[in-house]
């Protein structure tokens, strides 16, 4: 490992790459250090450990060549956010919504627990570059673990190895990723953020995002912190690009909570009647945002992978994904058939199940009641074997934003999709986002939360000053994008879904993307423009009159109690909280009392 030349003189040139390395080692007692390249040779290798010690089981190479299935401890299926912290100076910049340590508490707490915790254990050094090389999005992350499963994650998830350390050069500007499996005791499990030393510590957990540094870890927590320092935006969000008939591309960025939908947007398969459009997925998870110089926004996907929701995943739902994950993926936690093929709840299931495996390997019974898969059930894969993958996830210059959506799962409230009056309604729409918990994150699911821009559990620093920097951006912006708010998931009296979603989301976006051109039908409410039936063309859509008033209705009543809860919510950030915001919190009650 560690053959190409290159690759061997960044590191001896690097004399502050070295030094924490040599000290982590030395701390945490690892057997042996590898450092990782990425090449191919490489990643055959790490597989094939992986395989003889237990913790990679290979899939039917006919049905699922190069795929890999792992079963994580059940006690570790999920983010755990309580054990998640923003360890900055001072608690106030952490802000009421993060979890905070003091750095030296949690300094302290983390020396003890890595003292010799890769004691007869591999430790892996990852180099991985967030975003394409040379651009001046892009950032050198360096990962430390004693985990092969997060190192094959890792190549799979980012541009691993030399890529990262040609785009490094001598420079100590990286963020330190350390990260040990522990013991998997849920009781000592802490994922700590230090942002102003650019470092991030994570123990006791094996889990995507507790695991995946460079993932929520970095591209999200400390990369809003640092873009909230150097003028730019990092979010919980797809990008996906709108190809019209004409060949006219629109690019739309859509923050929507953890197992709420952007993947499924972000490679969306327009139904029949939408011939002539495609669609290119340039990320489904995180974008970042800068400011162009035409003053335009421009977004790049630092990732270069998919960490996928595996149930719900069909050829009917999401037929891009299927095809995406026929190869060099890795299933983690799904069932497992006898002939070694994958299996989640939303596949269809065949009468005979006999040998059928749950995602802890115990014999599943469908009668049960139990699931096959967990409902965090996930898929690693990458990005460039998506059918609709845009080339554009290469341009060091991103592309350009016309459209920002924010999206929740609500069954009620919340009609299918707003546009936002200007940029600083949209922050608000956006700030005042509520959604149902998923399996997504440990703890009860279904429950409506807070989750402004879909970024609670990922922001960094102080909301209050979050959605500040969100509306000095849109003041930045010679042509800011326009600013919507979806919800996919009301339900009608007898509890169905009223919007078929998936594929006939492109509905929604090219209403939207009508409205960036000036056109699109539209009547105004109090929580901002919706488009009449009409303009969705909806004839086809076998959604009832009575159920196409529920998907367009607000009730008024209902809005006017949750404005109280919203007041609470933004009385808490007390002078962190923008003056803007609270105008725009008292138009819209105006709005609700008047109209
Ligand atoms: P994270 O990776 O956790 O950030 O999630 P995500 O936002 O990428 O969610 P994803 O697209 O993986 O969807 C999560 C779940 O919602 C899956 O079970 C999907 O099948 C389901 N889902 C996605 N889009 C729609 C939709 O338009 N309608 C309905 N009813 N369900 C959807
Ligand atoms: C999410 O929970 O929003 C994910 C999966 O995308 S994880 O990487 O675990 O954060
Ligand atoms: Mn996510």
């Amino acid at each position: 490992m560690m053959e190409t030349a290159s690759s061997k003189t960044v590191v001896e040139k690097n004399p502050a790459l070295q030094q924490w390395v040599n000290e982590t080692a030395q701390r945490t007692k690892a057997q042996r250090i590898v450092w990782l390249d990425g090449s191919d040779e490489e990643y055959r290798q790490l597989i094939a450990e992986a395989v003889k010690a237990g913790q990679l089981i290979p899939l039917n190479p006919e049905k699922h060549p190069d795929s890999y299935l792992h079963r994580s401890d059940p006690n570790d299926v999920a983010r755990t956010e309580q054990n998640t912290f923003i360890c900055t100076l001072n608690k106030e910049d952490a802000g009421p919504t993060n979890n905070w340590l003091a750095p030296d508490e949690a300094y302290a707490t983390l020396n003890k627990l890595f003292e010799g915790a890769m004691r007869g254990r591999t430790m892996y050094v990852i180099p991985f570059l967030m975003g394409p090389p040379g651009s001046p999005f892009s950032r050198v992350g360096i990962q430390l673990t004693d985990s092969i499963y997060v190192a094959i994650n890792m190549r799979i998830m980012t541009r691993m190895g030399a890529a990262a350390l040609k785009q490094l050069g001598d420079s100590s500007n990286f963020v330190k990723a350390l990260h040990s499996l522990g013991t998997l005791d849920p009781k000592h499990r802490y994922i700590c953020h230090f942002p102003q030393d650019g470092m991030i510590i994570s123990v006791n957990s094996g889990y995507g995002g507790n695991a995946l540094l460079s993932k929520k870890c970095f591209a999200l927590r400390l990369s809003s912190w640092l873009g909230r320092k150097e003028g730019w935006l990092a979010e919980h969000m797809m990008i996906v690009g709108i190809e019209d008939p004409k060949g006219k591309v629109t690019y739309i960025a859509g923050a929507l909570p953890s197992a709420c939908g952007k993947t499924n947007l972000a490679m969306l398969q327009p139904p029949a009647k939408f011939n002539g459009y495609k669609v290119w997925c340039v990320g489904d998870d995180i974008a970042w945002l800068r400011i162009g110089r035409d003053g335009r926004l421009w977004a790049v996907n630092p990732e270069a992978g998919f960490f996928g929701v595996a149930p719900g995943t069909s050829m009917q739902t999401n037929p891009n994904m299927m095809k995406t994950i026929t190869r060099n993926s890795l299933f983690t936690n799904v069932g497992m058939t006898p002939d070694k093929s994958v299996w989640w709840e939303g596949l269809d299931l065949p009468a005979d199940t006999t040998g059928w495996l749950d995602w802890q390997g115990r014999p599943w019974d469908p009668k049960s009641g139990q699931k096959a898969a967990h409902p965090n059930s996930r898929f690693t894969t990458p990005i460039k074997q998506c059918p609709v993958y845009s080339p554009k996830w290469e341009d060091p210059e991103g592309v350009p934003i016309s459209a920002i959506l924010f999206g929740c799962r609500r069954s009620g409230l919340v009609p299918l999709v707003q546009e936002a009056f200007s940029w600083a309604h949209g922050v608000y729409l956006g700030a005042m986002l509520e959604s149902e918990t998923t399996a997504a994150a440990a703890g009860a699911t279904g429950v409506v939360r807070r989750d402004p821009m879909a970024m609670l559990p990922f922001c960094g620093y102080n909301m209050g000053d979050y959605f500040g920097h969100w509306l000095k951006m849109g003041k930045r912006l010679t042509y800011p994008p326009k600013l919507f708010r979806v919800n996919w998931f009301r339900v009608n009296s007898q509890g169905k879904f009223i919007w078929p979603g998936f594929g006939e989301n492109i509905r929604v976006l090219r209403w939207m993307i009508d409205r960036v051109n000036g056109g699109g039908e539209a009547v105004e409410t109090p929580l901002g423009n919706i488009p009449t039936a009409a303009a969705f063309g909806a004839e086809d859509l076998s959604v009832s009159k009575e159920d196409w008033q529920t998907l367009f209705s607000v009730p008024r009543g209902e809005w006017l109690e949750a404005v109280k809860e919203q007041g609470k919510f933004l009385d808490q950030f007390g002078d962190r909280m923008p003056a803007e915001l609270l105008q725009e919190h008292r138009a819209f009650i105006r709005r609700l009392a008047t109209e």
